[in-house]
């Protein structure tokens, strides 16, 4: 099948030898300006796929010089057409879902049936969203006296960087370009190592549409390629999803420039589960939550679950039988619940909390569903989800982002007290509560530090809310009409003297 001038290539192998080692540019498949390239590998089997390409400073500068082109004849594109191209780039993708998700399966070891093949459905519907909104970025006139006519325009900022993690790589490229893009500014990628063919294919099919050098990306290390980006002088605004330590590099860089930064970072996400809720519920929400199917590669994962001493054994028993009846195996397969951890390093990170909690006096380790017993998949970054109990909130486990199938149960017995640990928190990403009390769920949304508070539900968003975190969750919101209009274009004040 060939949509626009793009055949879809079902075959995620293939796909991923054809894309190996390159970078988007002016709307072109080229490799690195060294040429070199480092290896992406299945975590599923440990081997290795493909290459990509290892960008660094000079491919920085020739792409941001791209960009600062083509963002002359973008802007003044009306924003309609802008918003017309992106929809009809949007559609161009939709054709595309199955061959991306078996991609980025085969890459991230997210399972194609529960994570996968979803992300790039909203990964469209995310495009498209943004589409729409281009008949809002408009002004105000403001009544400043009556000699005078004052008006503000919406003006796009330049040349965006952005940057980009792993775990959900299509769909967080998609909540920071469209916007972006819809506003009138052109774009500069930069992927994560672990998952750098899927968000290229994304490009490459947007670029079917889109004019060239609107909409480029890079793959390439972190501080020799995302450093680069964030520092050239023509880069207006940076927007990133990551960790907190890239975060802060990311912020002290934008600030020695004088741009703005929009951080989305991590969280440890309380969900306070009180004695009336309607615990079949409260668990299913837990499940979704925890986003076990995506191994908890989250940042909003629900990975402290405060539950009321009243129901905490009954919770704890009923999740782990949900959790239990998981099937993990290869991503690819669409029996698969859960595929696998995306990195070596990842792995090893989540496997130490796990020991570490294991080593907590009173701490239980409850493990969940069974390891595949596949013999291809022997050498797979499979692991099991594991439930703690009897952890405090001191714990290194309840404190510190593991980003992995590890969730801390932690037992509360008055509202004031949940809501308290609930605060205690270096993050203030999402939280949830749990009840039928009306006033309780109110008055706790009301005193819960995050940047999302959900009410008897987990997860459940879409690009029409505002979302971003407090504290140490980051900077900005991303989403929304309002991540378009205040993060992605500056406010012009034009005063006329009609005097
Ligand atoms: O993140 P990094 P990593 C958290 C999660 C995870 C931890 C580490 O806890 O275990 O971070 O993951 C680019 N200048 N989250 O190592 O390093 C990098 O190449 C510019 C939560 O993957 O922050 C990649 O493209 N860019 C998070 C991106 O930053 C730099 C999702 C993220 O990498 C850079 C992912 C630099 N100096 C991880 N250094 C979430 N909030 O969802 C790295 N990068």
């Amino acid at each position: 099948m060939t949509t626009g001038s793009l055949t879809v290539l079902d075959d995620p192998f293939t796909l991923a030898r054809q894309l190996s080692g390159l970078n988007l540019v002016d709307g072109k498949l080229v490799q690195a300006v060294s040429k070199r390239t480092f290896p992406v590998v299945n975590p599923a089997t440990g081997q290795r796929i493909a290459d990509a390409a290892d960008a660094d400073s000079d491919d920085v500068d020739n792409v941001v010089a791209v960009a600062v082109r083509a963002q002359v004849s973008w802007s003044k594109l009306p924003a309609r057409e802008r918003g017309r191209l992106l929809a009809e780039a949007a559609r161009a993708l939709s054709a595309h879902t199955e061959e991306i998700a078996r991609l980025v399966a085969l890459e991230t070891g997210k399972a194609l049936r529960t994570e996968s093949r979803p992300e790039i459905v909203a990964t469209a519907d995310a495009l498209d969203f943004f589409a729409g909104l281009a008949p809002e970025l408009k002004g105000e006139t403001v009544p400043l006296k009556p000699t005078a006519l004052t008006y503000t325009t919406r003006e796009p900022l330049g040349v965006v960087g952005v940057i980009i993690p792993w775990n959900v790589p299509a769909l967080i490229m998609a909540f920071k370009i469209a916007p972006a893009l819809v506003a009138g500014n052109t774009v500069v990628v930069k992927s994560a190592e672990e998952a750098p063919l899927g968000v290229l294919r994304v490009v490459q099919i947007l670029n079917s549409v889109l004019p060239p050098g609107v909409l480029n990306i890079l793959s390439g290390d972190g501080p020799a390629c995302g450093g680069p980006l964030v520092n050239h002088p023509a880069v207006r605004k940076v927007t990133f999803t990551g960790s907190v330590a890239t975060g802060r590099i990311i912020a002290h860089a934008a600030a020695e420039k004088l741009i703005p930064a929009t951080l989305e970072l991590g969280g440890k996400s309380p969900m306070i589960v009180m004695p009336d809720a309607d615990l079949a519920q409260a668990v299913e929400g837990a499940f979704a939550g925890m986003r076990f199917t995506r191994q908890g590669q989250s940042c909003t994962a629900a990975s402290r679950m405060l539950v009321h001493g009243a129901v905490h054994d009954e919770f704890v028993r009923r999740l782990a039988e949900r959790v239990n009846g998981l099937t993990m195996g290869d991503p690819l397969d669409e029996a698969t619940d859960i595929g696998t951890i995306v990195s070596l390093s990842q792995y090893e990170k989540v496997k130490h909390y796990i020991e570490l909690g294991e080593a907590q006096e009173g701490a239980v380790a409850i493990r969940c569903s069974t390891l595949p017993e596949d013999s291809a998949l022997k050498s797979g970054l499979f692991l099991q989800p594991v439930l703690f109990t009897g952890l405090t909130n001191k714990s290194r486990l309840a404190r510190e982002e593991i980003f992995g199938p590890v969730t801390c149960v932690i037992r509360f017995d008055t509202l004031d007290e949940a809501i308290e640990i609930a605060n205690d928190s270096d993050f203030g990403l999402a939280a949830s509560v749990w009840t039928k009390d009306i006033k309780v769920a109110l008055t706790t949304a009301q005193s819960l530090e995050a940047g999302l508070v959900q009410v008897n539900q987990n997860q459940v968003a879409g690009p029409n809310i505002s979302y971003g975190g407090i504290k140490q969750s980051g900077l900005g919101k991303e989403l929304s009409l309002e991540s378009m209009l205040d993060h992605f274009m500056h406010k012009k004040t034009v005063i006329v003297n009609l005097e």
